[in-house]
């Protein structure tokens, strides 16, 4: 088993794996009951079961292509980068995305990746989108600059996610404000339900009303959840994620990412693996971009 911190990095990738893939089946329907997402992970579970794999949707279409292009080219490259969300895009439109960045595909394929931010800055009327759909696909950003200072962190992220999501709303000032949100729910503990988080810091495709969200709920599963059967941490995070509701692939996914790092890879229920699309690659993607990272000194 790969422990450590190749681990982790295993963890985060194939945790937003499946945080999209088990969430998505409950994404945009009416709250998901205690008892239907119970029997759900139960039956997930069970070694006998022989079901389809779940298929991922487009937050993972695109973080596997963030992940490609900074491993493709050693580092951020706008212009790779804008081509393989294309690609991808044309080559299975079908994977769920949101309905507005499509136009921002169709545009830098007919603009022949001239300018690759500008599609991104004309979206909603000059004002930019402020749709999750950057921040669903960040998880390959931070393992890349695992040991890079922190503005090449937020460099790569803001630049990354420029090319599709130009609404400063989405990534700045009201995450924030909404951390503090965040603080005041944990202060709360255990009585929080999943109304007040929903009223509190939103569950929908917008930034700002899910990104605090996602965070909550890996805060949150760290310990027992009541009504939540999940007893592994790590499925506990994302069982917890979906029972809020509403973008339910998208917040499961970005939650996934935080724990499977937290946790490791070892410690998501081998059971669990064969039920998401693609987990071999997003564990080859991770390795390699582990392979990347300048090491520390200290760390093995
Ligand atoms: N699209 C979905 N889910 C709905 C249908 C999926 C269904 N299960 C199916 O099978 O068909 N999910 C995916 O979309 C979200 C990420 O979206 P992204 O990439 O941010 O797209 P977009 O189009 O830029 O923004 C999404 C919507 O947000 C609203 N919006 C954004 N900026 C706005 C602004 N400045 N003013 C007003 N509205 C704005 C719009 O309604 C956009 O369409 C993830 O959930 C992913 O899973
Ligand atoms: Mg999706
Ligand atoms: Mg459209
Ligand atoms: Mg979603």
């Amino acid at each position: 088993a790969v422990e450590g911190l190749a681990g982790k990095f295993r963890g985060s990738m194939a945790g937003a794996l499946m945080g999209d893939c088990l969430g998505a089946p409950f994404e945009g329907e009416s709250r998901a009951s205690r008892s239907v997402l119970n029997s759900y992970f139960r039956r997930l579970a069970d070694p006998a079961l022989k079901v389809p794999y779940k298929l991922y949707t487009d937050d993972t279409a695109m973080t596997r292509c963030v992940a490609q292009s900074l491993i493709d080219e050693k580092g951020y490259c706008a212009t790779d980068m804008a081509k393989k969300f294309v690609k991808e895009y044309y080559n299975e439109p079908k994977r769920g995305y949101g309905s507005n960045v499509t136009d921002v595909f169709a545009a830098l394929r007919a603009t022949k990746f001239q300018d690759v931010y500008a599609p991104a800055g004309i979206q909603f009327g000059g004002r930019g989108s402020y749709g999750n759909g950057a921040a669903m696909r960040i998880a390959p950003v931070a393992l890349f600059c695992y040991d890079a200072p922190d503005k090449e962190v937020v460099h790569i992220a803001k630049d990354s996610s420029l090319l599709t999501h130009a609404n400063r709303l989405g990534y700045n000032g009201a995450v924030l404000q909404k951390l503090e949100k965040l603080l005041e729910l944990m202060e709360q503990g255990d009585s929080v339900t999943p109304s007040q988080v929903e009223d509190t810091l939103g569950v929908y495709i917008s930034a700002h009303m899910s990104v605090p969200t996602a965070i909550y709920s890996f805060i949150r599963a760290l310990n027992p959840v009541t009504n939540i059967e999940s007893d592994n941490a790590f499925l506990r995070t994302i069982h917890y994620a979906i029972s809020l509701g509403g973008d339910t692939d998208t917040i499961a996914s970005m939650a996934g990412s935080i724990a499977g790092a937290y946790y490791g890879f070892s410690e998501i229920p081998e059971s669990f693996h064969r039920h998401c699309e693609a987990l071999s690659d997003a564990i080859e993607q991770a390795d390699q971009l582990f392979k990347m990272r300048k090491p520390k000194s200290t760390e093995t």
